[in-house]
């Protein structure tokens, strides 16, 4: 196929065969739903990683489920991240804060009393409409060049736009990208973070593969990426969220830009990582982790154990209906939002619960498919009193706690 940031010639890394959207959880679990190939691919020359088969956005985030969780380790990274911002100047007062994907506005509401005046734009009208009841001024619309020129026209330029675990869930970075450079201020940042190549491949997080993620960023791609719009990046900070991510700090170039080392530290460290030979290693790890699962729920499912799993993560659907885990062997999954209780997971058909449900009558196991939270899913577990139930983690490898 042919990458969408350099038009080179692409090769397949993983297929995954066909599955459907990842949050395109069921109102009844023999409710008809649509399948897409889910293949991986790596363009053979600018490094870039991305999906071969993109699904449209509308279909994808008109109506989205996820919601932004509350979650000790993310308000933590939030005030880590406001407080590297504003050391580096990027974070102004007096300044506007536009938010790309800003869902229900938590990030933005940490970045309120640093500033003049946040907006978030989110194409998903149920989410708008919680960020705005809350307070949190939300356009309803995708981001692209249009909505840009409508943002400028009603609120101005920004200092700051961000774009948090969205940048890499459309088909066209080149259309966002014309839309910062209309939209940001000349002196402004551009700042995106998103879940990072080389934790993704490095730490075996094949489940981080689904639709919504159409291109998994590394220093080098996005380098390839901001050249043909006149930008680059100026710093890069490593986070541990979502299994390990990156921030990139972009702005417009301009004579004299400083750029941080860890920006050229990290690309180099790309180039000796990211080889063939570690791509290879991360598909058979994928195989290994699959096999182990599979066997690991057959065994206690054989000893008549009650397994669970813990969150209706989007990276939960991809890690059950690869392994090829349903509702037959597993049938609830406890999370805590709302506005998955009481639906079905896609190809699956495993029922989500709340956790208080969960609580009520506790498996014996709890599969772990939100393991981007262990620490603190089996704190709260145990603070509400279940030390029972133990917990089967499928990633780095399959282990149990
Ligand atoms: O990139 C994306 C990331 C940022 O968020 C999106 N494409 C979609 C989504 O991916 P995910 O669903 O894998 O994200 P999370 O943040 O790992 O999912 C958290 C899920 O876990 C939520 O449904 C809530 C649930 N949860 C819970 O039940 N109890 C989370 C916590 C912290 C808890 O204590």
């Amino acid at each position: 196929m042919t990458c969408r940031i350099c038009l080179s010639s692409t090769h397949v890394l993983l297929d995954m065969g066909e599955s459907p959207p990842a949050n395109s959880l069921k109102e009844a679990a023999n409710q008809p739903e649509d399948f897409y190939p889910l293949v991986l691919e790596r363009c053979n020359t600018c490094a870039n990683v991305q999906l071969r088969d993109c699904i449209a956005p509308e279909k994808l985030y008109s109506r989205y489920l996820y919601m932004t969780p509350d979650s000790p380790s993310l308000t933590q990274h939030y005030a880590f991240l406001a407080g590297e911002l504003t050391d580096r100047a990027v974070l102004r007062s007096g300044s506007l804060v536009v938010e790309i994907g800003s869902n229900t506005g938590k990030f933005l509401r940490h970045l309120q009393p640093f500033v003049r005046k946040v907006v978030g734009i989110d194409p998903a009208a149920n989410i708008c409409e919680v960020a705005n009841q809350s307070g949190i001024e939300t356009i309803c619309d995708f981001f692209n060049d249009t909505s840009a020129e409508v943002l400028k026209e009603r609120f101005g330029r920004p200092a700051l736009i961000v774009a948090r675990h969205c940048f890499a869930h459309n088909p066209d970075p080149h259309e966002m990208l014309r839309g910062v450079t209309r939209l940001l201020d000349g002196d402004g940042y551009f700042v995106v973070e998103n879940a990072y190549l080389l934790n993704t491949v490095e730490n075996n997080e094949f489940d981080q593969i689904y639709h919504e993620h159409m291109f998994y960023y590394s220093i080098r791609s996005m380098q390839a990426l901001l050249a043909q719009h006149g930008m680059h990046i100026v710093d890069v900070l490593m986070v541990p969220v979502h299994g390990g991510s990156i921030v990139f700090l972009i702005k417009k170039i301009a004579p004299g830009d400083q750029l941080g080392a860890a920006v050229e530290e990290g690309a180099r460290r790309e180039d000796h990582a990211l080889t063939p030979e570690t791509f290879n290693r991360f598909v058979a790890n994928t195989l290994e982790i699959r096999r182990r699962l599979r066997e690991k729920v057959s065994d206690l499912l054989g000893t008549r154990q009650r397994i669970y799993t813990y969150g209706a993560t989007a990276k939960g659907n991809t890690l059950l209906n690869f392994v090829g885990i349903s509702a037959a062997e597993i049938p609830f999954c406890v999370d805590s939002t709302p506005a998955k209780h009481g639906r079905y997971l896609p190809k699956s058909n495993i029922k989500v619960i709340s956790e208080e449900e969960g609580l009520a009558s506790p498996p014996d196991y709890f599969l772990l498919t939100a393991w981007n939270y262990r620490d603190e899913i089996i704190a709260k577990v145990r603070r509400r009193g279940n030390v029972r139930s133990k917990f089967i983690v499928p990633i780095p490898s399959v282990s149990v706690l």
